[in-house]
């Protein structure tokens, strides 16, 4: 096995088993604001530092950049772990079920190992680059869509940066009509790793943070779909601006949405 992949693994399993803990002991829960909408819990920040420990033990020269710590700078700037110890706080607090843990490892730039870990249900999605998509072992493909024509999309609404809210709202009711369905569940890595096994036919959302989406944006990839911005691009990874699924699904839905993009979403 990859060693990195080892270590990632090895750090959110510790990391989930920790969250699962503290998820039956909601009173251990100590919950504070950090913006509108915008929460954050001790658990999150435990789960942050025993994943830093682990990492820190092998690789003691590497970058770790993190959701609640910022950039660590190591040694050496050119390999970066780039972690969110918690995805789907929100879900965590409210006691609703799904959320991950999820690890990017990046040597100059570019992805080389995932890993998003479901501590509730004990689904471990892993890749590696260059050697496909994994769940708990197993190989995992995306779905294999033709088009929107009874698609499932996964998406996320755009709850910090309200000012995208109308063109949200009118690039749904634009899918709403040729897809089956939406689901919105609450963890940006979730969601990608749900494309990945196909449990998905798609997946759009707006203005994500690199640690939301690099983990499950490798697995994806791997899984044979293709990750790109609003317009086929590749500005997502500075805007955060995401779409995700089969090459025929994208193309399918960017077509759809076009009409409805602002300046602004167009990058
Ligand atoms: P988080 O739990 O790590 O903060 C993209 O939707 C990401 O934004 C999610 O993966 C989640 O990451 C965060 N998020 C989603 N809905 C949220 C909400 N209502 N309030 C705060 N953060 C939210
Ligand atoms: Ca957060
Ligand atoms: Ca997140
Ligand atoms: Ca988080």
């Amino acid at each position: 096995m990859h060693p990195m992949l080892n270590i990632a693994i090895r750090a959110v399993r510790k990391a989930g088993n920790l969250i699962a803990k503290n998820y039956e002991n909601p009173e251990s829960v100590e919950t504070n604001q950090k913006g509108s909408n915008d929460f954050v819990t001790n658990v999150d920040r435990d789960a942050e530092r025993a994943i830093i420990e682990i990492i820190r033990k092998s690789y003691p020269k590497h970058t770790i950049i993190t959701e609640e710590s910022g950039e660590l700078l190591g040694e050496d700037h050119d390999i970066q772990w780039v972690i969110d110890p918690l995805d789907g706080t929100t879900n965590f607090i409210k006691r609703f079920p799904h959320f991950s843990v999820s690890i990017a490892v990046r040597i100059k730039g570019r992805t080389e190992v995932a890993v998003v870990y479901d501590p509730m249900r004990n689904e471990l999605f892993s890749a590696v680059r260059g050697q496909g998509a994994q769940l708990n072992g197993y190989r995992i493909r995306g779905s294999n869509a033709r088009d929107l024509d009874g698609a499932v999309l996964a998406t996320g609404f755009p709850f910090k940066s309200k000012q995208h809210s109308a063109a949200y709202i009118n690039m749904l009711g634009k899918l709403f009509v040729p897809c089956a369905d939406f689901r919105r569940t609450g963890s940006a890595a979730l969601d990608l790793a749900y494309v990945a096994a196909g449990r998905v036919d798609g997946y759009f959302e707006i203005g994500l943070k690199p640690w939301d989406f690099l983990g499950g944006e490798l697995i994806a990839r791997e899984a044979g779909a293709i990750v790109s911005d609003f317009t086929g691009d590749h500005g997502y990874l500075n805007s955060g601006n995401i779409v995700a699924g089969n090459p025929r699904v994208v193309k399918a839905l960017l077509a759809e949405i076009r009409s409805e993009l602002t300046d602004a979403l167009k990058r």
